[in-house]
């Protein structure tokens, strides 16, 4: 893939961060800055201009000296100087500028007054008030660092269902071929779907226990063995995962997957319809006194309290029992009902797939259309198109996917909510697209009654269609920004704006109690894997579990609907803008 001018400039802001780690020469320091602006702002691509042979034109800030290192990382790729400062500084001291409102001044600053290199010790030095102490820091920094120590901890107790994923899968396939075993299944919040699990719980039925806990504590991804019993192991992955699995028997099996599966909440209200009944439910089975009424499947135990069986996603007490004993369970989404995907980034942009990569990747999982939403330029990071760019990616866009018959290509744009709400094209090219999808990315620090101004702002704009991750939290990373939710859910229904359920597995974003309010609300939704890869397209299944947990139908969901359907579901272009197309 070239090099643009912005990957030289993220190397060359690297460099001076390390630079400032590391102590080095304040005016070097910013000399890297210096240049890293330079080449970012400079409107020709500088790898062109080398490849071709040509010289580099005159930058501000830029010498002989940067100019080979230009060459350098245009040439291969890197920087022989980057990868040098990278062995000479910790990578914990590194880490830690990644700690929001730290940076590698500040780091550098608290290292060399208290010797903090790690997270820990910096927890230490904040809440022995060390920090405070240093001229130039204070109290306020003091207590931003452990509220932001204090966040990540508490972000961080479970793992994404994805991660939970990678490394239950290829254990079950394991336990599956151990000798006699007969059924392996993950029960528990996994089952559930939830974004984030605690630990992962597995069903295993076979002829003999014994052979499978000693397979499983034998699992070369095993770190350590918590309890070994017949009945239940327990143990830690290297990846630091805990999981149980649990030897059932073939006429339990249904009672036990209804009671691993829990939730925990789930079970107490169908216990509750039992003892109403004189019936007992627990793992082992439904008993009326010592007989045993039901067990084996999980359909058996459901009938026993006059109940059809539920699905997983649903079951954590949130109305579904009244929901299902009064015959009005929603039928929920699948996978399958989807036609296509309404966000996707490729090579001009951030993505690291090409366009034709990402058509014919939509093809063979069976889409009907695919729209390509590159971002428009205020999301620099995002190497974001200015209006110029944009149009000829458009057309780019609209000549590939004519050669594609069994597809619809739709040109789209990731339109960057500005910081007073308006939207980051001009009218002129908003018009070009087929799919207008608007998102916030920078500004994350207003108020809520600012950002809530400035989102319905977006939404009121007639060309919004769709808003995308609307509260822009990343699961185990940051929460988000303060947003009057109800108030963008209302709004999404009363001018018709399509609400993101953004299935990238670190977003999942709305959650699942989010899109059932904005559903509640009357909002229309589409799922959309924002994929910036080929491979991310897959991700399409994580939105469609948050769907499902957030009681979504076929319906509510625009993109599992014909092209047809879908274009005249979206919000209209305005009549004005359109009278002179
Ligand atoms: P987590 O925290 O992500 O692991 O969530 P779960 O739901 O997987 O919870 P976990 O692993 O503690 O237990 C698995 C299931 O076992 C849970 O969903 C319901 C059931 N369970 C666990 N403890 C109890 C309990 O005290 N009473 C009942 N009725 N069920 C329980
Ligand atoms: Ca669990």
């Amino acid at each position: 893939m070239a090099i643009t001018n912005n990957d030289i400039a993220a190397i060359f802001n690297r460099v001076a961060d390390l630079l400032e780690l590391s102590g080095g020469n304040e005016f070097r320091v910013r000399a890297y800055r210096g240049a890293a602006m330079s080449v970012a702002s400079f409107s020709q691509s500088l790898a062109d201009i080398i490849i071709s042979g040509q010289e580099i034109p005159k930058l501000a800030g830029i010498g002989k000296d940067l100019e080979g290192k230009i060459g350098e990382i245009v040439k291969t790729g890197k920087l022989a100087q980057l990868k040098e400062l990278e062995s000479q500084v910790p990578t914990e001291l590194i880490e830690l500028t990644h700690l929001p409102g730290l940076g590698a001044k500040r780091v550098r600053l608290i290292y060399d007054k208290l010797g903090v290199k790690t997270i820990d010790a910096l927890e230490k030095a904040a809440r022995s008030e060390k920090i405070r102490a240093i001229r130039g820091l204070g109290e306020k920094t003091e207590k931003n660092i452990l509220a932001e120590i204090e966040k990540r901890k508490g972000l961080q107790q479970n793992v994404r269902l994805i991660d939970a994923i990678k490394a239950a899968a290829p254990l079950v396939e394991y336990l599956k071929a151990v000798n006699g075993v007969t059924q392996v299944t993950v029960a528990g919040s996994y089952r559930r779907r939830k974004e984030t699990v605690r630990d992962v719980d597995i069903l295993v039925t076979c002829s003999k226990a014994k052979t499978v806990m000693d397979a499983f504590a034998a699992y070369p991804l095993v770190k350590q063995i918590l309890a070994k019993g017949l009945k239940k192991t327990t143990v830690v992955l290297a990846s630091g995962l805990q999981v149980d699995v649990r030897a059932v028997s073939e006429s339990s099996y249904g009672a036990a997957l209804v009671y691993f599966t829990g939730s925990k909440e789930h079970n107490v209200a169908i216990r509750k319809i039992g003892v109403r009944k004189k019936i007992k439910l627990n793992e082992y089975g439904v008993f009326r006194g010592k007989r045993r009424i039901a067990g084996k499947t999980e359909e058996d135990v459901y009938a026993t309290v006059d109940l059809p069986w539920i699905e997983p996603e649903l079951r954590e007490d949130r109305g579904e029992i009244d929901a299902a004993t009064s015959g009005n369970l929603p039928s929920i989404i699948e996978l399958s009902d989807i036609q296509g995907d309404l966000h996707a980034h490729t090579t001009a942009t951030d993505g690291r797939s090409t366009l034709e990569e990402m058509i014919e990747a939509a093809i063979s999982r069976g889409y009907k259309y695919l729209a390509i939403t590159e971002h428009t330029q205020h999301v620099t990071v995002a190497k974001g198109l200015e209006p110029k760019a944009m149009r000829k990616r458009l057309a780019e866009i609209e000549k590939a996917g004519q050669k594609y018959k069994e597809i619809t290509i739709l040109k789209g744009a990731e339109i960057d909510i500005l910081g007073d709400g308006s939207l980051d094209l001009p009218e002129e090219i908003l018009e070009e697209l087929d799919i207008r999808v608007c998102a916030v990315h920078y500004k994350f620090n207003l108020t809520k009654e600012e950002q809530t101004s400035r989102i319905l702002k977006a939404m009121e704009n007639p060309w919004c269609q769709i808003l995308a991750h609307a509260t822009g939290r990343q699961i185990n990373i940051r929460s988000g920004y303060e947003v009057d939710l109800p108030a963008i859910f209302r709004a999404a229904a009363q001018h018709g704006v399509a609400l993101e359920c953004n299935a990238q597995p670190a977003r999942l974003d709305l959650n699942d109690l989010n899109l059932r309010a904005a559903k509640e609300a009357g909002a229309k939704f589409v799922i959309s894997t924002d994929s910036h890869h080929t491979s991310e397209l897959e991700f399409m299944q994580y939105g469609v579990w948050q769907a499902r947990r957030g009681w979504l139908e076929k319906r509510d969901v625009l993109n599992s609907q014909s092209l047809k359907v879908l274009l005249s579901s979206l919000r209209k272009a305005p009549q004005a803008a359109l009278s002179h197309k």
